[in-house]
């Protein structure tokens, strides 16, 4: 990863967590988003206008913002690496996070290709933002959503397929894997469990090495007795969502590890790689943060299928080579027709 460093919030979600990170880390922060109410706390902000549109689907949303793309563009300019939070349970992040991740993998692509080509010159008319962003790394950061929200899900899992396709890294938080394991916690306390681990682990990114897989971030709850205890909470919320067998490498992050015990360390390593299978492939990663909590997170690698293949079964017949227009991104034009279509 390299810097300068830009945490780039999309929609409800992102819009909500990425300036809190970015305070505490105190690196740049900007966002995307369709709310006309959010307030932009001073980072540099692109309001999607959705024109006459109260409450737009999200592909009337995904239309609109094809008018933003070059302000999208400008915001990511300069920037090494872009870290993206998107929920993909909430309509924005359905509808933003993959033309924001394509749009800035079709710029490198462009931007190599002009220099490749060596045509350009400082006096082309290409903007000058587009040299810097030629090699921005793309990690993002996406929320899967519970399996009762069933409208979302077949929407959630194509829109995943596609950031994997234009990010150099995705790390994903299945809020349905932490429902699973953890039935009596309340919904918003879900949610500050999986925000405190996005939280938690771009906290300590210059420790971490991101693959360019597909990474599951497995949480920990805090208020258990023990490291074994958060690990394992960790532990069932990867197995939910992926075979032991397709994970490549594991990261353990331990917070509050300064409190625990090496012994205790140690057995939580042996029993992670006995897991796994995979010998020195597991990293320690000790982290001194949320004084009075133990907790253990869990980052996985995996190279095979996860469940969110199965949110879009014919994804699993049909390869995407083979889908038609698969490159162009599905929206509702605005058209001016005798027939009306109410949203
Ligand atoms: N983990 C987590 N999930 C959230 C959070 N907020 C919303 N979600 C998920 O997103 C779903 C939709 O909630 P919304 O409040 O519409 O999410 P949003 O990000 O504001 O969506 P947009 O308004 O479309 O940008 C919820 O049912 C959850 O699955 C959060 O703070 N943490
Ligand atoms: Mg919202």
């Amino acid at each position: 990863m390299r810097n300068p460093i830009l945490l780039l919030g999309v929609g409800g979600l992102g819009s909500r967590l990425a300036p809190r990170i970015a305070n505490e880390l105190g690196c740049a922060c900007s966002i995307v988003t369709d709310d006309e109410k959010f307030e932009t706390g001073g980072y540099p902000t692109v309001l999607i206008n959705t024109e006459s549109w109260v409450n737009p689907s999200g592909r009337k949303l995904r239309f609109y913002a094809q008018a933003s793309l070059d302000k999208i563009r400008s915001l990511v300019a300069g920037f090494n690496t872009v870290l993206i939070i998107g929920n993909l349970a909430g309509k924005a992040g359905i509808a933003l996070c993959p033309i924001i991740c394509n749009n800035i993998k079709n710029q490198r692509i462009f931007a190599s290709h002009q220099v490749g080509e060596g045509s350009y010159s400082s006096t082309d008319s290409l903007p000058p933002q587009s040299i810097p962003t030629s090699h921005t790394d793309v990690i993002s950061f996406v929320i899967m959503p519970f399996k009762f929200e069933k409208n979302r899900i077949f929407d959630a899992g194509i829109c995943l397929r596609r950031i994997r396709e234009s990010s150099d890294a995705v790390v994903v938080i299945d809020n349905d894997a932490l429902l699973d394991n953890n039935p009596d916690l309340t919904i918003s306390q879900c949610y500050d469990l999986a925000n405190q681990a996005i939280f938690d682990t771009i906290s300590s990114l210059y420790q971490t090495e991101f693959h360019g897989d597909l990474n599951l971030l497995g949480v920990g709850r805090p208020d258990r007795e023990s490291v074994s205890a958060s690990a394992m909470d960790s532990l069932a919320m990867l197995l939910d969502s992926a075979d032991a067998d397709s994970v490549k490498r594991t990261l353990v992050y331990v917070m509050g590890g300064d409190r625990v015990s090496v012994g205790a360390m140690n057995g939580l390593i042996n029993t992670v790689q006995t897991i796994f299978k995979k010998d020195n492939l597991c990293d320690v990663n000790l982290m001194i943060s949320n004084p009075g909590h133990i907790n253990v997170h869990l980052l996985a690698s995996v190279i095979s299928r996860t469940k969110f293949d199965s949110y879009d079964p014919l994804s699993e017949i049909i390869p995407s080579k083979n889908i038609l227009d698969w490159e162009e991104l599905d929206c509702s034009p605005e058209f001016s027709l005798d027939i009306r279509s109410v949203e």
